[in-house]
């Protein structure tokens, strides 16, 4: 990862993440997640190697098996991320903002763009819990060459566009290192992983924090929360890093981040995880516990029944991307 350290200005003032409801009222439900959690994986439906991404007369350097270059406001639809109680849900995925990115070539538009989001996975089973994600921080402005993106996650019942509300949602973020940051608002509760406060990555709410090697300052974040890798290094293996736990929700919202230009990765895994197993690497102590930082709202249930099987569509916003000019799919 190239990394340009910037010492000429101490302070910088940061607008807190602005996040959609958390909640519904419209949605059906609930519909209690089951503990294998929720799948994001298209193969049984969708080939990996058709479809949206893989036009390699367009998209030359494209992955296989992922969706490549998206812009804002491009959404995914992943079918059947879990059937819970006979009903199939439905996962529909929207990049609502992006800044400081890499820019792409859309029909001769050059905007900045997502280098990478999850499609199938054809080689680990384990990679179907994961929504995975890359990106290249092109900032050459901005606090601290800060580049972020905002996701939006929607759950609806199968095949329709009729929001379902999922209770005890948990929701991992895996791999947040390379001065990269996660931030999150209208949870029910945060948990981060022991040995990853201590060392390499902090939580932040109004407060002031390094990134880039430069002193940055977060105001007007209310009760979003920010978790900051504190150092440029690249942490292998990756590890979970925060778990987010929903109570009750039919839509969340988060923003990814990284101070200093370079490619990066996160993953989102939708599944309750043990800390406990997440130990070694060089990123964490190993800790058989997790610290619980931050709390808000009300308490969550627990969970049933199977997943099921697994599709993907497209939404119909995204059907219009063309060409390619460069990518770099280094990730850290
Ligand atoms: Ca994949
Ligand atoms: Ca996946
Ligand atoms: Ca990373
Ligand atoms: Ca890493």
């Amino acid at each position: 990862m190239q990394k340009i350290l910037r010492f000429l200005l101490s302070a910088f003032l940061v607008t807190g993440l602005s996040m959609a409801g958390a909640n519904s009222a419209f949605a059906i439900g609930p519909y209690l997640v089951p503990a294998d959690g929720l799948s994001f994986d298209t193969r049984v439906t969708t080939p990996c190697t058709t479809g949206y991404g893989n036009d390699v007369t367009l998209f030359p350097d494209a992955d296989d098996d992922e969706v490549n270059f998206l812009k804002a406001t491009d959404s995914l639809t992943y079918t059947n991320v879990a059937t819970i109680g006979g009903q199939v849900i439905d996962a529909t995925v929207t990049l609502t903002s992006i800044s400081g990115m890499q820019e792409q070539d859309f029909s001769g538009t050059d905007e900045a763009a997502l280098d990478r989001l999850d499609k199938c996975d054809p080689t680990s089973p384990e990679e179907a819990h994961l929504i995975e994600i890359s990106f290249d921080n092109d900032s050459t402005s901005g606090i601290e060459e800060e580049a972020h993106f905002v996701l939006d996650i929607a759950f609806f019942l199968g095949g329709t566009s009729t929001p379902a509300t999922l209770t005890n949602l948990k929701m991992n973020v895996v791999d947040i290192d390379n001065d990269q940051y996660f931030e999150v608002d209208n949870f029910t509760s945060t948990l981060l992983a022991d040995g990853r406060a201590a060392g390499n990555l902090q939580e932040y709410g109004d407060s002031t924090f390094t990134a880039n090697g430069t002193s940055v300052t977060l105001t007007g974040m209310g009760t979003a929360r920010r978790f900051h890798a504190t150092g440029d290094g690249d942490l292998e293996p990756d590890k979970h890093v925060v778990e987010v736990t929903y109570a009750s929700v039919s839509s969340l919202s988060f923003k990814l981040g990284s101070y200093g230009t370079g490619s990066g990765s996160f993953d989102i895994e939708f599944r309750g995880f043990s800390f406990a197993s997440d130990s070694g690497g060089s990123g964490g102590s190993g800790s058989a516990t997790a610290e619980t930082l931050a709390t808000t709202g009300s308490s969550s249930s627990m969970w049933a029944m199977a997943i099921g099987g697994l599709g993907f569509v497209i939404a119909g916003a995204m059907l219009a991307m063309q060409g390619v000019r460069r990518r770099s799919l280094t990730e850290g």
